[in-house]
């Protein structure tokens, strides 16, 4: 197990595409373990492979109070969205200390397969939505700010780098 370095806003490899897996093997699986190793100690309640700099079609989430409910979603796809948006108050472990709202469908239900291999398909609504929603943007080389203004990004990336500066 290992706790990986996450890449921070503004680096260009969080716009990376990310490609499907081609098969859940045992080095998937240790992907898996050391993702969500990472996410329990940012903590965090999701992350991309992306965000590891690994562009493979994986997501890690908790969203549970207890932190004891770990999901897994391997090449996920939204196969239904809500007409009806919600908007949620979203951060981001890559954009440390930034928080903003951002509107997106309400529900959706995501296909994906678990660490096994095996295909689940599930309705998520509430934060597992804003979640899911947020993650599947990382694989696609999408970060929330990209949703705020150009203003708000550009505040945000000089704020982000000065941060940088100071801990280099
Ligand atoms: C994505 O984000 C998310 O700024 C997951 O200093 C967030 O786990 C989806 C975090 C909100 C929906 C709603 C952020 C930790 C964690 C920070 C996270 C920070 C420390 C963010
Ligand atoms: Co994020």
């Amino acid at each position: 197990m290992a706790v990986l370095n996450i890449l921070r806003y503004p680096d260009p490899r969080l716009h990376r595409v990310a490609e499907p897996v081609r098969e859940v093997d045992q080095h998937i699986r240790q992907l898996v373990r050391d993702m969500a190793e990472t996410m329990y100690a940012a903590p965090g309640i999701g992350l991309a492979a992306t965000q590891v700099d690994v562009h493979l079609r994986v997501i890690v989430l908790d969203v549970s109070e207890g932190r004891d409910q770990l999901r897994v979603f391997i090449n996920p796809e939204i196969v239904e969205r809500s007409v009806d948006s919600k908007v949620y108050e979203e951060g981001c472990l890559s954009v440390p200390g930034i928080y903003d709202e951002v509107e997106r469908p309400d529900r959706v239900t995501v296909r994906a397969l678990d660490e096994h291999g095996k295909p689940f398909t599930v309705e998520a609504d509430g934060l597992l939505a804003v979640c899911v929603q947020h993650e599947i943007d990382h694989l696609n080389g999408r970060v929330f700010v990209q949703y705020l203004s150009r203003l708000k990004q550009s505040r945000i990336k000089s704020r982000l780098l000065k941060a940088d500066r100071a801990v280099a």
